[in-house]
């Protein structure tokens, strides 16, 4: 028996598109959770440890078994589907690291903003952000335990949102719930580039 080679040609595989998503919110929300709760490669982090000096600025009231923080962001990918893959960056969620976040921003299709409904004040300098940039994001409200619980409505008001900005409950340790915020969060930032993309009514 010969065996050879087929003549037949197989096409290479097609390179996934990549978007780029930024995982944004207030101090100690879940961010790096989210990010490593999904990342099939191991994700890049830059945690520093949380220290005394810190105490007076770095509020871990709910978080208080957070013993480091990200000082310049977090960065993971996930494949959504052989044809999608996505990039994700977390940014600092200290208001000391505000600076890094125009470069982080650069390139993103969208953003989700991390929410928790003990701290909701915090995620509005994230909310104020990406409205001023015309960046769409979506709402996750991170249910961590002990947190009162609200339907979605209610906490879509008490953040003002725009009638349009999807919010969902998530939990930022599990692999499939964080899927189900990335998938939203693409669909409504594609769901903005055809309506940016539609010719003006005249
Ligand atoms: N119970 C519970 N704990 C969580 C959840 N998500 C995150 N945590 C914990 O909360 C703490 C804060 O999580 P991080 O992921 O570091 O938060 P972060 O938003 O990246 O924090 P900064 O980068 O410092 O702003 C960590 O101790 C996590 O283990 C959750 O859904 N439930
Ligand atoms: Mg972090």
């Amino acid at each position: 028996m010969v065996f050879g080679r087929s003549s037949r040609r197989t096409a290479p595989p097609a390179e996934p598109v990549t978007l780029k998503l930024l995982v944004a919110g207030g101090f100690g929300v879940g961010k790096t959770t989210l990010v490593g709760a999904v990342s099939e490669i191991r994700p890049l982090r830059t945690e520093e440890s949380l220290t005394e000096a810190g105490r007076p600025v770095d509020d871990t009231e709910g978080v208080e078994s957070k013993a480091t923080t990200t000082v310049a962001m977090d960065f993971g990918r996930i494949t959504l589907r052989d044809d999608l893959a996505l990039y994700l960056f977390g940014t600092p969620g200290q208001d000391r690291f505000w600076f890094l976040w125009d470069e982080l921003a650069q390139g993103a299709l969208g953003a989700v903003v991390l929410a928790d409904t003990r701290r909701l004040d915090d995620s509005f300098a994230a909310i104020d952000y990406f409205e001023r940039r015309g960046l769409p994001f979506t709402v996750a409200v991170n249910c961590f335990e002990g947190a009162a619980r609200f339907p979605a409505g209610t906490v879509h008001a008490a953040l003002d949102l725009d009638a349009d900005v999807p919010l969902l409950m998530c939990d930022a340790r599990e692999r499939e719930s964080v899927k189900d915020v990335l998938v939203a969060v693409v669909e409504h930032a594609l769901t903005h580039v055809d309506r940016d993309r539609r010719p003006a009514a005249t």
